[in-house]
Order: structure tokens, then sequence, then C-alpha cells
């Protein structure tokens, strides 16, 4: 069983993750991105399924054109766990460069 980020963990979130944030009614994080066109979207998601499949954590996300919505949540634990800020971060990495 994955453990749920404690309360130190959670206060740290906007600051440690700037870009993402907190989605209403559900315990999970959220952030939008927007490339060029389909293209440059759908490379950053073959990007983020290698990454996903590296960490044995896989995203819930839609693409619509050039916008890709990821959202993080661990099933196993019902909620955020330390695995969806490892993703996270990771993800943010593949914007970066
Ligand atoms: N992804 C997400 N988002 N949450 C999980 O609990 C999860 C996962 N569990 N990817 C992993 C796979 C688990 O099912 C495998 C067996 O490790």
């Amino acid at each position: 069983m994955v453990d749920k980020l404690d309360a130190a963990a959670r206060a740290g979130l906007a600051q440690a993750l700037p870009g993402w944030a907190l989605v209403d009614g559900r315990d999970a994080l959220r952030r939008t991105f927007r490339f060029a066109d389909f293209n440059a979207a759908w490379g950053f998601m073959s990007r983020v399924a290698l990454l996903a499949e590296k960490h044995d954590h896989h995203p819930e996300w839609s693409n619509v054109w050039n916008r890709v919505e990821i959202t993080l949540s661990t099933h196993d634990a019902g909620g955020l766990s330390a695995r969806d800020v490892a993703l996270a971060t990771a993800i943010d990495g593949v914007v970066a460069h």
C-alpha cells in the first residue's frame, strides 16, 4: 500500500510544483500544457509515456490538438502520494528543456 502525502508535504506542494493545482473535490493534481501544435503536444506525450513507465506510475490525461491536460493521483492510495510529486517533477523537467 502506498501512503498518502502527509500535511507537511501538502503544505509544500504549491512551492515545489507551482504549475500544478489541486483538483476540486478530489485528492489529485492537475496541470494543462499548451504547445505550438499537435506535433509538439504528441512529442511531449511520448516523453511523458516513457517517464510514466519508468516510474511505474501513470497519468490520467487528455489531448486536444495543442493542449494536454494531465491529472495525477495514486489509485493504489486513493489520493496524492509521493509518486505523484515525483512524476509531476519529472514531467516539468520535460518542458523545461
Ligand atoms: N498509476 C497511478 N496513477 N496510480 C497507481 O496507483 C498506479 C499507477 N499503480 N500505475 C501502479 C501502476 C500499479 O498498478 C502497478 C501494478 O505497479
